[in-house]
């Protein structure tokens, strides 16, 4: 079947094109910021720079970045680009720490929202004959109404469920054939364990696609949430100071999420020394928000841990790609000296389970020695199994676990249903030794 598109010109755009595009947006938008948001003119003044030094995306390192303590120090209208009265809509982060970061929307900016949203709907295959149930929240988070908007744009009828309540969420799924889902993965797989649970088998439901995103997910997470589900998975990435989802997004491919570029342009650059960092490489992800108008961006740092690539798609899609996010800078632990992200561990844990472990990693302090413990829940299949088959499991984890991460962790092997599940983001780390 041949690719869709939801705009294709601006999807298929030679590049030469997208550079002066992104050149022309970028001009404009940082005399926007000059002319409207002290902060950031004085941010400019004191980096030296000023609009007239600006005159296309190869003058782009010349800003400054701005970061989550910028917009904190600004709450709540220090960046705003707009007059109060020109904002049609205020959403917030999910942040539990300091104060929450609130973003601004003009209609213009909203539309622009929408339509990337749009542009991932229909690349997971999307069109105005399909049932779309949004199982993101709603409210100040953006994924809800951010995927409710984009499903409206696209014309699909739209099931606005938010989250929670999985029981309901799957017979509303089966009486009115729901084929596409939206929400956290982590919610995807708690679906999938709900519906089995129920008696039923991916056959009872209409489900075709699912667009997961939200929180890190791992490939083997993907697979398992697939065949519970019976869909093909998408990924959609996006945070709520840069609109919400669908920054970026999985096509066919399913290897690698496109950034819609002429709305933001994006670079990797060395998270300790702030230098730009070739395509391939790995680093943290900044953004400029190019399009927006009531809360712009410039040299946004994401705190992502990513790579970019302009590989060839074979979805005929030019928009350059970015790698599923690492694990965020801010989210990596050091336990006893060692850097670990939780997607190292979820990527053993799903290979010697063969499915989507729930799963805990708990870290504290005692005395000057970091603790590591990692609970795993059982499947009601290994529970029944016999102690010795459990203990030869906690050995191969914790073998597994100690190769990867090149420290030991304990094992805890927990019964069944006994971790919380998440109807959100799933909070898979408590790390006691903040709490001091
Ligand atoms: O999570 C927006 C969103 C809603 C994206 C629905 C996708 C779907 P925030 O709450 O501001 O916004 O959190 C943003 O979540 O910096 C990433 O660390 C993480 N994140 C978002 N999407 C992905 C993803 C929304 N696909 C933060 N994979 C970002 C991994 C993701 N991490």
């Amino acid at each position: 079947m041949a690719e869709r598109y939801w705009n294709e010109q601006i999807e298929t755009m030679p590049r030469d094109e997208m550079i002066k595009l992104q050149s022309e947006r970028l001009v404009k938008q940082i005399k926007h910021v000059w002319d409207n948001v002290p902060y950031y003119r004085k941010k400019m003044e004191e980096k030296g720079v000023s609009p007239d030094d600006i005159h296309g995306i190869e003058d782009l390192h010349k800003l400054p970045f701005l970061s989550k303590t910028d917009l904190r120090d600004g709450y709540p209208y220090g960046l705003l680009a707009v007059p109060l009265s020109d904002c049609v809509r205020i959403q917030s982060t999910s942040g539990t720490t300091g104060k929450r970061v609130v973003a601004f929307y003009t209609q213009n900016d909203v539309d622009m929202w929408e339509d990337c949203v749009a542009r991932a709907i229909t690349a997971a295959g999307g069109t105005k004959d399909d049932v779309v149930q949004v199982a993101y929240g709603y409210g100040l988070f953006t994924g809800g109404s951010g995927l409710h908007g984009g499903s409206h744009k696209v014309g699909c009828l739209t099931l606005p469920m938010s989250s929670g309540n999985t029981e309901r969420q799957i017979q509303f799924m089966i009486d009115l054939g729901s084929t596409i889902l939206c929400c956290t993965p982590s919610y995807a797989a708690y679906i999938g364990e709900t519906l089995a649970e129920m008696g039923y088998t991916p056959d009872d439901i209409k489900l075709k696609a699912g667009i997961f995103g939200a929180e890190p997910w791992t490939e083997e997470m993907r697979q398992q949430i697939e065949k519970s589900l019976g869909i093909k998975a998408f990924d959609i990435y996006g945070l709520t100071e840069t609109s919400g989802p669908g920054v970026a997004f999985e096509c066919c491919e399913q290897k690698g999420m496109h950034i819609n570029e002429d709305n933001f342009i994006a670079e990797i650059i060395d998270p300790e020394t702030g230098e730009p960092l070739p395509d391939g490489t790995k680093g943290e992800l900044v953004f400029t928000s190019i399009t927006k108008e009531a809360f712009p961006l410039i040299r946004y740092r994401t705190r992502d841990i990513c790579v970019l690539s302009r590989e060839k798609c074979s979805c005929g899609r030019t928009l350059v790609k970015m790698s599923k996010p690492m694990g965020r800078s801010d989210d990596m632990l050091i336990i006893k000296g060692v850097n670990v992200f939780p997607s190292q561990i979820e990527t053993v844990l799903i290979k010697d389970f063969k499915a989507a472990p729930n799963y805990q990693i708990i870290v504290d302090r005692i005395g000057t020695t970091d603790t590591f413990e990692i609970k795993v829940e059982l499947s009601d299949d290994m529970f029944s199994d016999t102690i010795k088959d459990v203990v030869t499991l906690e050995k191969k984890l914790s073998a597994d676990i100690q190769q990867i991460l090149g420290i030991k962790a304990k094992i805890t092997l927990v019964e069944p249903k006994s971790i919380p599940r998440s109807e959100g983001k799933a909070v898979r780390v408590i790390d006691k030794r903040r709490l001091v």
